[in-house]
């Protein structure tokens, strides 16, 4: 074996609520602004389908944790959605909702798959949106309730918490370029949303600490290592550390370090942009930060100066300050169309060794995204996927070797365990260890990927 990994490293995925629940009819659960967008603009989701047609884990949870255990899940990490458990996102608790929950999480223990618990993954209750969301204080107190009645219910057998996955998504796509609801083009709103996320993260970290409920509690970034077009050229080195501040340590500082990216303030001070805020609220952020951190990694940016003269909006955006470019030796995903660039799993996380006291981490998402996975089908109806295999390999192999250098990994979770349903591509593109077929009842069969994963999480290497 060329690659074992530490003693009790957590094998497994990463799923979410609203990707794999499904809507039921007549369980209580409230709407969110994703069932509400492909309700109200299906056009815009050129008539895919919308997020009540997952895979339908609300029914078939039994079935799928059997299928975890066969591939090898020591854990998962999955979310509450906040519109079933509290339909109008703050009030009343939904009681069929607790009741799923429980039972949901008491079979992944009874299978020994220890449940990691994330508290809001892009999934707004509708309600609550209609108060201004993220944008309002209001919402980010409701959102503290509802972390409080999560560890109440289920703090007592769920020991791994997350406040929120990839809290830049919904700036980015909710308020900069238009790919998450309310789809607008606003940075001054950005910057007050983005500051919202980080003060609901550091009071809910606040709430459960003084709970004493024993466990640890930690966010879950996306981080996008920014690498300059070259490095011996100042003009593309602050381009990238800008790139880098306004989509990695603008949440990575908050969540690990308690305080905001110098850079990034001055410059938001300069456009007139900083958020509202008190000084109480940044004492409070100061005082919790997160004992754990989850890194999702799928792809780098190759950032240069800005040289080119377009720009997104009237308004500044991110985009006035650096261009993208193409590396000229980039590997690309033949089947999706992102880059892959396994060391850039590695960068990250050095840069937590480094730069962040090296906290306890894991990569808590990354995986290989394929359309059209069908033509991979062999005559017994498995899919063979070897590329996605290859794909873990590479970025397994520079996780282990971040670990030999002395990074503080625990743990690595693919996205994802079976076929899901995703925001704005529907089914379009694959990701999961399980395939689902939508012409034949949802019928889940392990792909090649799947056995293979067990195998490495049976021999904790390969
Ligand atoms: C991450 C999200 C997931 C998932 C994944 C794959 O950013 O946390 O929810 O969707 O990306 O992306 P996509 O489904 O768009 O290919």
């Amino acid at each position: 074996m060329n690659y074992k990994f530490p003693a009790d490293f957590w094998w497994g995925s990463a799923i979410s609520g609203p990707q794999t629940e499904g809507t039921v009819d007549g369980d209580g659960k409230g709407k969110s602004i994703w069932d509400h967008w492909y309700e109200e603009s299906p056009e815009l989701f050129f008539d895919q389908v919308g997020p009540g047609e997952t895979s339908d884990v609300y029914n078939r949870y039994k079935e799928d944790i059997a299928l975890m255990k066969q591939t090898g899940h020591n854990s998962l990490r999955t979310s509450i959605q906040w519109s079933r458990l509290i339909p109008d996102g703050s009030g009343e608790v939904n009681p069929e909702a607790v009741a799923f929950y429980n039972a949901y999480i008491d079979e992944l223990i009874a299978n020994d798959i220890e449940p990691f618990l994330n508290l809001y993954h892009f999934d707004m209750p509708l309600a609550l949106q209609e108060k201004g969301g993220w944008e309002s204080k209001e919402v980010v107190e409701a959102y503290v309730a509802y972390a409080r009645k999560c560890f109440e219910l289920f703090g007592d057998r769920v020991n791994k918490w997350f406040t929120n996955n990839e809290p830049i998504v919904p700036v980015e796509g909710g308020y900069l370029y238009k790919f998450h609801y309310p789809s607008i083009v606003d940075m001054k709103k950005a910057v007050q949303v983005a500051y919202h996320e980080s003060l609901a993260s550091a009071k809910a970290i606040q709430a459960y600490h003084e709970m004493n409920l024993g466990g640890q509690i930690g966010i879950v970034l996306n981080l996008t290592p920014s690498y300059p077009r070259d490095e011996n050229d100042p003009e593309d080195v602050k381009a990238a550390k800008l790139a880098d501040a306004f989509f990695n340590r603008s949440f990575l500082d908050p969540a690990l370090r308690g305080e905001f990216p110098e850079d990034l303030v001055e410059l938001l001070k300069e456009l007139d942009y900083l958020p509202e805020y008190t000084a109480e609220e940044l004492e409070i952020i100061k005082n919790n930060t997160v004992d754990l951190l989850g890194i999702n990694y799928y792809q780098p940016r190759r950032i240069k100066k800005k040289e080119s003269t377009e720009r997104l909006s009237d308004k500044p955006m991110p985009d006035d300050y650096f261009d993208n470019y193409i590396w000229p030796e980039r590997k690309m995903n033949p089947y999706r169309g992102w880059e892959i660039y396994e060391k850039g799993i590695y960068d990250c996380l050095i840069n937590v060794r480094d730069n962040y006291g090296n906290i306890p981490c894991f990569i808590s998402e990354n995986g290989m995204g394929v359309e059209g996975e069908g033509r991979f089908i062999n005559a017994d109806g498995m899919i063979e996927d070897d590329y996605r295999i290859e794909f873990l390999k590479d970025h397994l192999s520079y996780v282990h070797k971040a670990i030999e250098e002395g990074c503080n990994v625990k743990g690595y979770h693919m996205w994802t365990c079976m076929d899901n349903w995703s925001w704005t591509n529907a089914y379009k593109n694959r990701y999961g260890f399980v395939s689902v077929d939508l012409d034949n009842n949802k019928k889940r069969t392990i792909k090649k990927s799947g056995h293979w994963f067990k195998e490495v999480a049976d021999n904790n290497g390969f």
